[in-house]
């Protein structure tokens, strides 16, 4: 796909992409906005301005890999494959229907995604193992994987965390939403992470400390995770839960609810698209 380097296209392109999760999360009843939101900047940047990837060859072996590890905020990587054209925008209105393309949770039935998530705490050890293939195959692609504040407090991620430093996985990003909430709250009142960037650096990782909603500050970390030798890189983006939506911002009740119809009309009021 042609990626752009203009960070206003990127901006417009946010826009829509929380247009269409607040329209997904209206019309299926239920869902997750908070961490969705939080995030779109991030993966906006990622999928059209980042990756390597070509959406009519989802299966293709040659293209950087993103895996979504908190995969509840499967609402945003829908609406950003279905407007990189990986799928009809149609797919979106048919959010957590009964057999549908686009489950609650990601499904490798969907173009566009590689593995199931939304067991949190995996995704890391999935994005290893496909950066340590990458290297077997002596493949020049990259690996992104997203992953949640609060699910990194899962052991399971600083498993990972230490092998992809002993194994100098260089081709291995990781995005953390550093949005400082998770489903009962703060994240600093249920199991504190700081020092954040000391443990990523700790455990032998290269930290980019960024503000996730700067599309400039966004695009310069890629860059520098992309030019990192020998060691994998972790871009700790800190971001507003329910971010572009004023009424859901760091509102714990909006990480797992659907807006009303109602609180549909004022969020795309403002979001303007
Ligand atoms: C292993 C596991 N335990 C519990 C849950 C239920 N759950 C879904 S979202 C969530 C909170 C995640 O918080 P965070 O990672 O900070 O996500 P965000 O705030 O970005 O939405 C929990 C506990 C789950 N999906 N997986």
């Amino acid at each position: 796909m042609e990626a752009t380097k203009d960070t206003a296209i990127l901006e417009k392109k946010a826009k829509k992409i929380r247009s269409l999760i607040i329209q997904m999360l209206d019309k299926a009843g239920s869902g997750h906005p908070g961490g969705s939101l939080s995030a779109t900047d991030m993966i906006t940047a990622l999928f059209f301005s980042v990756m390597r990837h070509d959406p009519a060859n989802p299966h293709s072996l040659n293209r950087d890999r993103f895996h979504i590890s908190k995969g509840h905020c499967c609402p945003l990587l829908y609406a950003v494959l279905a407007e990189c054209g990986y799928f009809s925008k149609d797919e979106l209105w048919k959010l957590r229907k009964l057999g549908c393309l686009l489950q609650g949770h990601p499904d490798r039935r969907t173009p566009g995604i590689d593995v199931a998530s939304g067991s949190l705490g995996q995704g890391l050890s999935v994005g290893l193992g496909m950066s340590l293939a990458l290297k077997m195959d002596k493949k020049d692609y990259r690996v992104y994987v997203l992953m949640g504040d609060g699910e990194i407090q899962e052991g399971n991620i600083w498993e990972a965390a230490m092998a992809a430093a002993h194994y100098k996985c260089d081709n291995l990003c990781g995005i953390l939403d550093y949005n400082g909430y998770q489903i009962d709250g703060k994240t600093k009142d249920v199991m504190n992470l700081e020092p954040i960037s000391d443990k990523w650096r700790a455990f032998g990782w290269h930290t980019v400390l960024i503000d996730g909603h700067n599309m400039k500050e966004i695009v310069a970390a890629y860059r520098e995770a992309e030019s990192m030798k020998g060691k994998p890189t972790i871009i700790i983006g800190k971001t507003i839960k329910g971010k572009g939506v004023s009424f859901m911002e760091n509102v714990v009740d909006f990480h797992g609810r659907a807006p009303t119809k109602e609180e549909t009309d004022r969020a795309l009021k403002e979001i303007g698209e």
